[in-house]
Order: structure tokens, then sequence, then C-alpha cells
């Protein structure tokens, strides 16, 4: 990829910037990519989510919320029926199936923009595939199920590998690292040559760090003030930073009022090469990156 805004400032040093007429591949979609990242709204269909817990349980309440979303300029929406908080339990696939069916089956068909299923469970991931989703995001970086890999290989879609150290039970139990963006690295690293060797393209794979999955406020801060070395690696890098606990601590706020803390960090992601920014709000985060892809990529916004 090449540079090319001839004039820009200190805070672009970014080492995957964005070329302009660039594009991302997902299903049947092809999204140009703007100077910013792209936005993925959360949609998850649970009774438990740390945040928007049980609003959006119930399927006509998550239709509304995906056409919200999609309105308020999300460019992905990531489907989730299980939730990953520290110490939450795993559901069955047949629960989990009936959460994310009942909306995908009403959505997919029509959808004007991609959805990803939120699932490290293979066999929701190939009927959320079957029907319609284009993106599977798995918290475990296809490790938790042995045939995801297959599943993701097989069908062409397009894998999000996260790093999460143990499991969303046992995650936040005193979690360790030498160097944590040199191990998270490592792992994604592992984790995208474990994908090759399954069979996905270098083009179906994008990481993500996994703020808040097995990390301490500490951690969390070091990942995003240290996000180049994970964009150095060379595939797109997805942040979700969105209303999460290390806002909380830092600000003494609840998720219900973590909005300008999550536009930080996603600013910050951003500033540091994040392709995808996976937030609650959309249409705020949306804001707040079109100005900081603008101050990243001047040379676009010549006209006025
Ligand atoms: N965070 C959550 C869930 N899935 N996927 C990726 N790729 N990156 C993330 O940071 C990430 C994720 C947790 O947030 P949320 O979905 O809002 O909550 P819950 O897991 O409680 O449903």
């Amino acid at each position: 990829m090449v540079w090319d805004d001839k004039q820009h400032c200190a805070v672009t040093a970014s080492s995957s910037p964005v070329s302009s007429g660039e594009t991302l591949t997902l299903g049947r979609f092809t999204l140009p990519l703007p100077a910013r990242p792209l936005l993925m709204g959360v949609l998850n269909v649970t009774p438990d989510s740390f945040s928007d817990s049980g609003r959006f349980a119930d399927p006509d309440a998550a239709v509304a919320q995906f056409g919200r979303m999609v309105e308020e300029g999300a460019e992905i929406i990531d489907l989730g029926g299980e939730s990953s908080r520290p110490g939450a339990e795993s559901v069955d696939t047949g629960e989990e199936w009936r959460r994310v069916g009942a909306v995908l089956t009403r959505v997919a068909a029509n959808s004007p923009v991609p959805i990803s299923i939120d699932t490290y469970k293979a066999e929701i991931a190939r009927r959320a595939i079957d029907s319609g989703a284009v993106m599977v995001n798995d918290i475990s970086a296809l490790r938790f199920d042995p045939e995801m890999a297959r599943v993701v290989a097989e069908t062409g879609v397009t894998a999000v590998l996260m790093h999460m150290l143990g499991t969303p039970r046992t995650m936040q139990q005193n979690p360790e690292y030498h160097d944590v963006v040199a191990e998270i690295c490592s792992f994604l690293e592992a984790r995208a040559q474990a994908a090759l060797a399954a069979g996905v393209p270098k083009e179906k794979i994008m990481v993500d760090p996994g703020i808040g999955f097995g990390k301490t406020l500490f951690h969390n801060l070091l990942i995003i003030g240290r996000l180049k070395e994970i964009v150095a690696l060379g595939y797109p890098v997805l942040v979700g930073a969105s209303r999460k606990s290390f806002i909380g601590k830092i600000s003494g706020v609840d998720e219900s009022d973590r909005l300008e803390g999550s536009l930080a960090a996603a600013v910050l992601a951003a500033c540091a090469g994040a392709r995808i920014i996976r937030t609650h709000d959309v249409r705020q985060t949306r804001r707040a990156l079109e100005v900081c892809g603008a101050v990243l990529h001047p040379a676009r916004f010549t006209e006025n």
C-alpha cells in the first residue's frame, strides 16, 4: 500500500495507511475504504451482555436496532448471541442459534451492509453464513472449535482473529504478560499462519488485540498506545474498545456513560492505523472518526 497524501501531520505515522481507491471485499459487498476506519456496529441479541444487556434480545428490537445502526452509518453489523463479558458462561448451540437466527433470517437477504457473526462455534458460523453472514468474528481466533478454520476456508468468508488469554470465564483472573504487545503480536501472527495453513487466503484475515480479554487496565493502555506494532503485522486491525471497563476504571463511570472515553480510544486507534472500529455508538463514533480521517488524509479534502 502506498501513502498517497502529500501533506500529513505528525499523528499520521501509521505503518498501514489507506490509499484512496482501496476497497475491502466482504462477500457480495465491495466497500470503498474511506480516510477513516470502517464502522462496525455491535448488535448483541443476548440477555446478559455487559452493555445494552437484554435491550436487543427480542428479535423485533434487534431488527429495529440493525436498521438504526445502518442509518447512523454502520458499514458492517456484528451480530452476537453469546456474551463474552468477563465471567460469562457459554450458551449451547441451540440457544445461540435461536437468538441470532431469528434476526439473521429477517435482515440478511436485503441488508445494505455486510453482516459479521460474532461466534467461536463452527456450527453457528456455518448456519449464519448459509443465512447471509459474510464475516466470522471469532474471539478465540479459530482455537475453541476445531472445525472453525475449515468452515471459514470452505465458505470463503473473512475471519477476525482476536487475542484472548484464557476463556471469558477465566480471562480476568490475574492476567500476566512479560510484554503484552509483543505477546499479542506473536499470538496473532501464529493464528494468522494457522488460518493460512487451513486454506484461508491472506486477504480474508483481520486481527484484533482483544481489548479487555485477559488484560488489566495497564495492558489495555499499552495495547492502544502501541497499536502501531500490531498494525505493522500487515493484516487489517479491528479494535473494540467501546464502553469497555478500562474506560470506566479511568473515568469512574458506568457502561451507560462511557461514550467520550470510547471516542477517545477509537480516535487513538484510528491514528495508529486501525481499519475497523467496533462500536455500540455508531453515529457519534462515525462523526469523531470522520474528523480524524480528514486530519490523517488531508489531500482527500482539498475542495473547500
Ligand atoms: N468485544 C466483545 C465481543 N466481541 N469481538 C472483537 N473482534 N473484538 C472485541 O473487542 C470484542 C468482540 C465484547 O463486547 P460486547 O459484544 O459489547 O459485549 P458482550 O460480549 O458482553 O456481549
